[in-house]
């Protein structure tokens, strides 16, 4: 059989980085069947085109996984395939959240011949068997001898052929660039970043989130050879190609137990197998020195951080006051101390939150370490706690906001202001924190730091501002340019007075947390 695994895209981000489900799925499914990839956010496709494809490829099976925000799309797409006579079984947190709507039990029209609920590892295998002989169930549940669900231990982890997947459609060097950073920068004509992940689970529950009712509170984790012999294939495989390759850790909290990531971090470094890497970890458990050692040396250089806000009560109300305000400020500079920036994540619309957030947020921000802030509207997803007390309370407005979903638009009255202003300060928030003036001034703030460093920064900053500004197309990028001219102009000009006295300080030491982003 020929099945076709496809991610819709999410309408934001280009070709980032690929979607792991789709390549461990594939590495899963038995030999004797032939597996296809398309991800929507580096091959878009409308549901004709995608139907086509089909047909013209004799798929005889369509996986299609899906975040809550893409799920209409995938619904959109998931109709025109049945409709085409092939069937389609989803997976992925929306459909294991919300089962019942893909299989139109809950009176809407049905999307999906199956759902694979929760982590699909053991019965994907099985899912493909059904299909090759024309019977699928409607529902796939992973569940041990005792009917008690059963999630994968990651020991043994499965082997993902990076090196033999087509990568070229996540290269995340811009097709115009190649041939002048080919030239100029050897080795660097095209980079990837890959998902890995080393472990699974997450036992703090935050009101908001999905990750703790999906995949459990009890963590667990690959082995530490297994981890380093994946980076030790990504490290050879970009040395034979003469390409980059950047790792992003994918695990919910990558230090969650930190004796465990300790002893990954020094068996990396052991192995000699560094690549620069990108992994989520809260701040509270940032506060170890001998951990951010480690992640220095060990080629950590951007640290996602959930810090949500700068108010304790509105942690304290998300059950996420092990986060501590007082501390970020250290936290970032510890990090920065090292060379290791910030993605700093914080969410507006949070119950104790006024007017003027955006503003009080950015005043504290900015006598930190430059990073990258991002910022969010506090999201009811489906099947959280949060969600639950909004629909208690009567508070939602738009309580499948999935089937029609518009970015930065809330599904709930917040407390203490209204739709229209929560949505206005998050304009603001971007507004202030990627303004010309603002680049400016950060870059200048580590004019202290190696000229790559610097660069790696402007970079990411131009690029990250495309997750609330549209950017898509050389016209939009023109406009960016132009506007950041003068920090642009700086750089250049002191890179090439520089390059006849100095090197950067290695060729992998800084990579910009780069995204191609895209007008929704
Ligand atoms: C990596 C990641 C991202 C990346 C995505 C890019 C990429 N190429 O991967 C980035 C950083 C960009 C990102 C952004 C966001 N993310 Co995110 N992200 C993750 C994260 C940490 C890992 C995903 C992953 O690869 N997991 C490992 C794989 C193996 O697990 P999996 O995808 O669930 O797949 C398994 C099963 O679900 C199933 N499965 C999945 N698909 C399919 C399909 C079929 C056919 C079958 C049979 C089975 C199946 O089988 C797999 C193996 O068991 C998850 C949390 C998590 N731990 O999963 C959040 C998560 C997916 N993200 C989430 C959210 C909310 C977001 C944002 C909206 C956050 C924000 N406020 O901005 C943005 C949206 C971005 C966008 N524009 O789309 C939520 C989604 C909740 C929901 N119900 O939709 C999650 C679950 C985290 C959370 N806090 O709740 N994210
Ligand atoms: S720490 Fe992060 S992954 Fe864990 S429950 Fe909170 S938001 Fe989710």
């Amino acid at each position: 059989m020929r099945i076709l695994l496809y991610n819709p895209d999410n309408g934001v981000t280009h070709n980032f980085m690929p979607h792991l489900w789709m390549f461990l799925l594939k590495t899963l499914t038995p030999p004797e069947h032939e597996v296809l990839l398309i991800d929507g956010n580096a091959r878009p496709m409308n549901e004709k085109q995608l139907v086509s494809f089909i047909r013209k490829e004799k798929i005889g099976l369509v996986g299609i996984g899906a975040m809550t925000r893409m799920i209409a799309r995938a619904y959109r797409m998931a109709d025109a395939i049945r409709a085409a006579g092939v069937p389609v079984v989803m997976g992925g947190p929306h459909v294991t959240e919300v089962p019942d709507e893909a299989l139109g039990r809950n009176g809407g029209p049905r999307h999906a011949d199956a759902v694979a609920l929760g982590e699909a590892d053991e019965t994907w295998p099985r899912i493909v068997a059904d299909a090759a002989r024309g019977q699928l169930n409607d529902v796939y549940l992973p569940l041990d001898e005792n009917g008690k669900e059963r999630k994968p231990s990651l020991q043994p982890y499965p082997e993902i052929p990076w090196d033999k997947m087509d990568l070229d459609q996540f290269n995340l060097v811009p097709k115009v660039v190649r041939p002048l950073s080919e030239k100029y920068g050897t080795g660097w004509g095209s980079v990837h970043m890959i998902p890995i992940e080393s472990g699974r689970g997450c036992p703090y529950g935050c009101e908001f989130c999905t990750v703790t009712g999906f995949f459990g509170d009890s963590i667990r984790f690959r082995s530490n050879e297994s981890v380093v012999n994946e980076l030790l294939r990504l490290k050879n495989t970009a040395r034979k190609n003469r390409s980059q390759a950047m790792v992003f850790f994918i695990d919910d909290n990558f230090a969650i137990n930190i004796k465990r990531t300790k002893s990954l971090l020094r068996d990396i470094i052991a192995a000699d197998a560094q690549l620069p890497w990108t992994a989520q970890i809260s701040s509270n458990l940032l506060r170890d020195e001998e951990l951010v050692d480690l992640i220095a040396a060990s080629g950590g250089r951007w640290i996602f951080i959930g810090m949500e806000s700068i108010d304790a009560a509105n942690l304290a109300d998300v059950n996420k006051n092990f986060n501590k305000p007082s501390e970020y400020g250290a936290v970032l500079n510890r990090l920065a101390r090292r060379g290791i920036y910030a993605i700093t994540s914080f969410i507006v619309g949070l119950d104790n939150d006024t007017v003027g957030v955006a503003d009080r947020m950015l005043n504290e921000i900015e006598k930190w370490p430059p990073g990258l802030p991002i910022f969010g509207l506090l999201t009811p997803f489906p099947a959280t706690p949060l969600y639950d007390r909004l629909l208690k309370a009567d508070r939602l407005t738009r309580p499948t906001h999935w089937l029609d979903f518009a970015p930065f638009k809330m599904a709930h009255t917040p407390l203490k202001m209204s739709i229209d202003e929560a949505q206005a300060e998050v304009r603001q928030a971007w507004t202030r924190s990627y303004s010309p003036e603002r680049t400016e001034s950060a870059i200048e703030s580590i004019a202290d730091k190696p000229w790559d460093h610097r660069l790696m920064h402007l970079i990411s900053r131009l690029t990250f501002r495309g997750i609330y500004f549209p950017q898509m197309g050389k016209r939009a990028w023109a406009k960016v340019i132009l506007d950041n001219r003068r920090s642009i102009i700086r750089l250049v000009r002191e890179g090439l007075r520089g390059r006849r006295k100095v090197k950067p300080s290695s060729s992998t030491a800084t990579v910009p947390f780069t995204a191609t982003v895209k007008a929704e």
